[in-house]
């Protein structure tokens, strides 16, 4: 089996490369990664000093592919499955990744930072980079309710990398900011989500690490 994923069950960006190998039933070698453990972490940061997973090794090609979007663009390519993760037409593509991107950067990425700081020490807070946090993800999530109301996925009606991005992303954010009164077309969008059996699949295999998440 050429390809391992560096990952932690835990991890939000790995769940959404989890999903995508679910989706299109990708054999792979899983391999938990605790970074909180001196001799793992250094073997991990020997394959990426960047020290962040999912990580992919592709160890029939000598590649190692960082970054959740280009690990789905290679399966996409080099281990296609049954689905289309990014469509055939260049405009529903340039769609797509915008979409990947709005995801990672307006709503994971302040999902993490809110979740971080509450692993800071008291003396190291950062109470205004939260309050920014929240007021990018609120703006994301404004738009997103618009958007789901005549959508069953984040591109419409072919589930894709877009939808990959949002699951984690919507899990985690709905432990921070309750989604369901403000947002009710995005938590419905998240019940779909988590019913869809490559994430219901990843969010089992969480499970026995959810004690682990902050708050
Ligand atoms: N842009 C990266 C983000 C990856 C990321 O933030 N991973 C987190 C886990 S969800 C991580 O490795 N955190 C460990 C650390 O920063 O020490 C991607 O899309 O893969």
């Amino acid at each position: 089996m050429s390809l391992v994923l560096h990952y932690h069950p835990l991890a939000s960006y790995c769940h959404k490369v989890l999903i995508a190998l679910h989706e299109n039933e990708v054999t792979f070698t899983p391999r938990i990664v605790d970074l909180g453990d001196p001799g793992q972490r250094a073997g991990f940061l020997a394959l990426w000093p960047i020290g962040k997973f999912p990580l992919l090794e592709d160890t029939a090609h000598g590649q190692v592919i960082p970054e959740s979007s280009i690990i789905i663009e290679y399966l996409e390519r080099h281990h296609p499955g049954k689905g289309k993760l990014i469509p055939d037409d260049p405009e529903l593509a340039r769609e797509t990744r915008l979409r990947d991107r709005f995801f990672d950067l307006y709503v994971h990425e302040p999902m993490q930072k809110i979740v971080l700081d509450r692993l800071r020490p008291e003396d190291a807070k950062d109470p205004h980079g939260v309050d920014s946090a929240r007021k990018t993800m609120r703006t994301a999530l404004d738009m997103l309710e618009q958007d789901m109301a005549s959508r069953r996925w984040a591109t419409g009606e072919a589930f894709s990398l877009a939808d990959c991005a949002a699951a984690p992303a919507l899990f985690y954010a709905d432990k921070v900011m309750p989604l369901a009164s403000d947002y009710p077309q995005v938590a419905g969008y998240l019940g779909r989500l988590v019913q869809r059996p490559s994430y219901a699949r990843v969010l089992l295999e969480a499970q026995p690490y959810f004690a682990m998440f902050p708050g």
